[in-house]
């Protein structure tokens, strides 16, 4: 039984448990209604614990029968869980309980997708599944019988006996609950193995249903991939004989690190050239990196309790991160995950909902698997490893291996690890993880040519956010270098370590007054405030040899051009349109950078920076600007677009490497501007002779926006209607571009279709999370957008609270826009808030969004 109010849980309050567990032995009989679990636990006192409670979590279970030591024993059902009277001394502890995982919608514990079994036990899943400590710090082993009729029975671990009806697994390692997995069904797997570098030979899988086969192999590559490399990079080895993946339709997430065998979101793992883009292909990489990271950190090293999750999530989007910088192209990477940071955590760290990296308190903890906690979890540690230095890093990670394997750790120790490895005070850093919000650092230029000094004198400042009025000075490692005015690279790029709340760095020696290339690699997640004028800015956009900066400087030029266009009505700037040209020209680029550099800010980006500068957004204004602008650079860039775009084809088969996925996006962005053209001639022939959905969904997309999609959408839909992933697409396509006033009619129109299904998570936001990054749909002033999105999340709430709650984050801006916007919003959000039985996942985001 859930709490009937929603308790506050606080770090401050954490206490061990009252037992230590040896092992736990599970039997589970599957039945889709009436699955029984046997569990068999041996636990004993915990000599570091003060408070000797015998309580165990529990959540939707029916007891049949409880026993300690071979006896009958009474139990009390308390809220969230039972309690018993535990003796002082080891002891055995037995239960049998009745789930049902066919009606378990929430997605979490045992239940069933698409008739096969499978678990999600993160955060605090497995106390669907039976009584339990459900806590990350009590570790055990776990022996599992599975008895079903599937012909394919999996758990974690190692596989034990096998027959008709039933397998075993057993998994050697201690693990917390949340760690644990089962799957069964009628999968056929995608076989595979690595051999580790100590020569141990693993057994690779990934499980899927019969007809996805053809679609393991870029998978199967990729884990391969990431074994080797976290072997090279960070020395970690695998460590079972075998290890599976399963794909999985219905998923909350992205994928999960259960011991020895992840399970994933089939839109997670599941590619082929004909049905997934390159964006596709990136992702999966970085996902099955990402999950395969985790045995090491996460698993061998996990965290004592969910105030800790940066701990493991940080850390290993950190090391997914470098993966795929070396796996691809690293300047590319790093603006992609700029650009992430800033379209899902500043929002984030700049509203309602702004969190430190390392929370103090919660309701439900699965709200708070962020974009902070992860994505800034990862810049926090960037930035360790900038001002600690590569060498040292590497010590402090093989130190934090030694000295941590098997501990659910803390933040503490983490940073403890740092300081005895480097000798570094790390009390100040330790504020990244306190103290929430994004800094901004503003700078200020001195030029003294008698002593050829130049100084930037910095100053931080944080705004207040919920629950942190005062901010103290944080340290920021700032990447400066200095070019010529000629743009040759006078100093190389340096790290300014600021500690202060104003701070002056300074180069002498100069024989010329230099231009700085300030934050360069994005080497802090603030905002850097720049009193620079737009020749400035297009000298760096033609000259910076930092490539991201170089990027950012042409980036901040569109944004400002825009800027100028929604404010003041001013064209499309020609400094802008010059500065582009030239650079654009130059196929000396890597495409996909290349393809980058022409791209503009989102609509929701433009909102949140003139939100950010006072001025209230005007979504029709932005939209209509956002065309123009684009319209502008067609207009400018024509005679080079044709000759770019053939360039860029490609002869012979498909390769979702990053050399062809560069050319196609080179060539699919400047496809975009032809459309704007020819009004789709190029586009529809594209779309003809495509044979790999990267092409054909950009051609999609361009007839669609173009407004001559219509047929192309039928002939798309009557292709692949009987591809689940790719009629994810389909759905989203059509709302995300769908005009200002047709977004909301268009979502609304495709719940309708037979093929909708609410409780697919992937479809649900393949057709509502698309209404809500429509931007100018969205929030149209009528606020169908708003009440459509309404509807839907409380109709999915009684389904599944927690893919409700996270999709409630739409709604966190809300106060960036005008007051007959505002009131509309929040008439929504209270609707929601009334709702009876509204669970505590999103109880807790409305009532942190509402302020
Ligand atoms: N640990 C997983 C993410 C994850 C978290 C929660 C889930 O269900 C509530 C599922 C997956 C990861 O970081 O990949
Ligand atoms: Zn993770």
């Amino acid at each position: 039984m859930r709490d009937a109010a929603p308790q506050t849980i606080y770090l401050k309050d954490y206490t061990p448990f009252g037992y230590l567990i040896d092992s736990v032995e599970l039997t589970f009989k599957l039945h889709p209604t009436k699955t029984r679990v046997l569990s068999k636990i041996a636990f004993r006192p915990n000599p570091e614990a003060t408070d000797n409670r015998f309580f165990l979590h529990g959540e939707d279970l029916t007891l049949i029968s409880a026993k300690i030591d071979g006896q009958d024993v009474t139990v009390r059902h308390v809220d969230g869980g039972l309690e018993a009277d535990g003796p002082a001394r080891a002891f055995i502890w037995e239960a049998e309980v009745e789930i049902s995982p066919s009606t378990n919608t929430a997605l979490e514990g045992l239940y069933m997708s698409n008739g096969m079994y499978c678990t999600q036990c993160e955060a605090e899943g497995f106390r669907k599944i039976t009584y339990y400590p459900d806590r990350p710090d009590v570790m055990a082993t776990f022996d599992v019988r599975i008895e079903g009729e599937e012909p394919i029975l999996l758990s974690n671990g190692n596989p034990g006996a096998k027959g008709e009806g039933f397998a075993e697994w057993s998994d050697p390692w201690k693990k917390p609950a949340y760690l644990f997995a089962l799957v069964a069904g009628d999968l056929i797997n995608h076989p595979g193995s690595f051999t580790t570098q100590s020569g141990k030979d693993v057994e690779l899988n990934i499980w899927v249903r019969p007809w996805d086969e053809h679609k393991c192999a870029f998978g199967m590559q990729a884990l391969k991939d990431s074994m080797k490399w976290d072997e090279d990079v960070y020395g970690r080895e695998y460590d079972l004989d075998i290890f599976n993946i399963v794909a999985v339709d219905d998923f909350n997430m992205g994928a999960m690190e259960n011991k020895g065998l992840n399970i994933f979101n089939s839109s997670a793992v599941l590619a082929s050239p004909e049905t997934s883009t390159d964006a596709n292909f990136k992702r999966i990489e970085a996902i099955i990196a990402h999950e395969y990271f985790h045995n090491w950190t996460g698993n061998r090293i996990t965290c004592r309790d969910w105030f800790q999750l940066c701990l493991k999530e940080g850390l290993t989007v950190y090391r997914d991160q470098q993966f795929t910088a070396d796996m691809r192209s690293g300047d590319v990477a790093r603006i992609e995950n700029v650009l992430a940071l800033r379209a899902r955590q500043f929002p984030e760290d700049q509203g309602p909902l702004s969190h430190p990296v390392r929370p103090e308190e919660f309701q439900e903890i699965n709200n708070f698997y962020t974009a902070t906690v992860y994505e800034k979890g990862a810049e926090v540690i960037g930035m360790l490893k900038t001002l600690v230095g590569d060498d040292a890093y590497a010590n402090a990670l093989d130190l934090y291996f030694e000295r941590h394997d098997g501990d659910a750790a803390t933040i503490e120790d983490w940073l403890k690890v740092f300081e005895d490895a480097t000798g570094r005070d790390l009390t100040q850093f330790k504020l990244w993880y306190s103290q929430s919000g994004t800094p901004k650092v503003s700078v200020s230029e001195d030029w003294d040519a008698e002593s050829g000094t130049f100084s930037l004198t910095f100053t931080q400042s944080t705004a207040p956010t919920p629950g942190q009025d005062v901010k103290d000075p944080k340290v920021i490692p700032i990447a400066i270098g200095l070019l010529s005015p000629e743009g040759e690279e006078i100093q190389a790029t340096e790290i300014f370590e600021m500690t202060e709340a104003t701070q002056t760095y300074q180069a002498k020696g100069l024989s010329v007054r230099p231009v700085p290339s300030i934050l360069r690699g994005f080497s802090a997640p603030v905002i850097l405030e720049q009193d620079i004028d737009n020749t400035r800015r297009a000298f760096l956009f033609a000259h910076d040899t930092d490539s991201f900066n170089r990027w950012e400087a042409g980036r901040d030029l569109a944004r400002d051009a825009l800027l100028d266009m929604i404010e003041n009505d001013a064209a499309p700037s020609a400094l802008y349109l010059d500065s582009l040209r030239k650079v654009f020209a130059d196929d000396t680029l890597d495409p996909a950078y290349r393809a980058y550099l022409q791209a503009q800010p989102g609509e929701s980006d433009l909102a949140r920076t003139l939100a950010a500068k006072g001025v209230t957004p005007d979504p029709d204004k932005i939209h209509a600007a956002s065309k123009a602008f684009k319209q502008a650079k067609a207009d400018a860039l024509k005679d080079l677009l044709r000759p770019i775009y053939e360039d860029n084809q490609i002869d012979g088969p498909f390769v979702p490497d990053a050399e062809g996925s560069g050319k196609r996006a080179l060539a699919n962005s400047v496809l975009s501007l032809i459309t704007k053209l020819d009004g789709g001639t190029l586009a529809q022939s594209q779309f003809e002779a495509a044979d790999n959905m990267t092409q054909k969904l950009a051609a999609l997309s361009q007839l669609v926006t173009a407004g001559k999609g219509t047929d192309a959408i039928t002939a798309f839909y009557d292709q692949w209607k009987e591809d689940r992933l790719v009629i994810d697409k389909w759905f989203s396509l059509q709302v995300a571009l769908a005009g200002p006033d047709d977004a909301a009619k268009v979502a609304t129109a495709l719940t309708q279709h037979p093929d909708f299904d609410m409780k697919n998570p992937n479809r649900f936001r393949a057709t509502l999370g698309a209404l809500a990054g429509n931007h100018a749909g969205f929030h149209h002033k009528s606020g169908a957008g708003y009440k459509v999105l309404t509807d839907w999340l409380i109709k999915l709430d009684d389904l599944n609270p927690q893919t409700t709650a996270r999709m409630c984050s739409a709604f966190q801006t809300w106060k960036n826009y005008d007051p007959d916007r505002q009131a509309l919003i929040k008439a929504q959000l209270e609707r929601i808030l009334a709702k009876e039985g509204l669970s505590r996942d999103t109880s807790e985001m409305i009532t942190r969004i509402l302020g």
